[in-house]
């Protein structure tokens, strides 16, 4: 199997432990993180990635507010599924929650090689996914972009329209667009760019 679970966390104060002490079962290999909206496919895209059915994939939002850490063994990377944001009737109580775990997890990590900043490929970037490529800049974490289920995108029409205002609004945060990847992890679409992409991040690289 290309991919195995290795640990899951749900309390900040347990993170640096986990993270940088014996509980991620000896684990070394450089962090790559999975942040965006609830729902946007972060678990799917990681069962895409690893070949292996590891993460909850679910219909529903979740609230759940975990850390779940996986060994992509062919690549040497330890895959951190990070909880998504804005979900409906999120309170501000909940959002201070995201990011102080977020937060937690960005101070005790060490080898964080970046993070792929999942966006929906069918409406996004919105408010929500500046508001946290923003967070995580100002952390220090190089951000890659990546859109998914572009599987929704039927025409060529649409395809090239939603590249078109994706591309205007990736200018205005700073990203160059043509260093944004759209996948589709349901199709499998593109997801040999995102892997190769990933796997060229070195030691305190930026992505796009
Ligand atoms: N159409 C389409 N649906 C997807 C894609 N990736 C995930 N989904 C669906 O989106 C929903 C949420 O997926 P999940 O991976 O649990 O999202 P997460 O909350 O970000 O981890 C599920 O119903 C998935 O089947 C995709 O590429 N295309
Ligand atoms: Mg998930």
């Amino acid at each position: 199997m290309a991919g195995e679970w290795i640990a899951t966390v749900g309390n900040s104060d347990q993170l640096k432990t986990i993270i940088n002490g014996p509980f991620l079962k000896g684990h070394r290999e450089p962090r790559v993180a999975m942040v965006g909206r609830s729902n946007v496919g972060k678990s799917s895209l990681i069962n895409s990635m690893l070949g292996a059915r590891l993460a909850q994939v679910s219909a529903e939002p979740g609230k759940t507010r975990l850390i779940h850490f996986y060994h992509w063994k062919d690549s040497s990377k330890i895959i951190v599924d990070l909880p998504g944001y804005g979900y409906a009737r999120a309170s501000q109580a909940d959002r201070n929650k995201w990011a102080q775990l977020i937060q937690a997890y960005l101070k005790a990590d060490e080898n964080l090689q970046a993070a792929l900043l999942l966006v929906d490929a069918r409406n996004g970037p919105s408010q929500l996914d500046r508001e946290a490529f923003d967070f995580l800049q100002s952390g220090g974490v190089g951000v890659q972009i990546v859109f998914n289920k572009t599987d929704g995108l039927k025409t060529q029409k649409e395809r090239a329209e939603r590249r078109r205002d994706a591309g205007s609004i990736l200018e205005e945060m700073g990203v160059d667009p043509a260093e944004a990847i759209w996948v589709s992890s349901r199709t499998g679409d593109r997801m040999n760019e995102l892997v190769n992409r990933i796997r060229s991040f070195g030691p305190g690289e930026e992505g796009a």
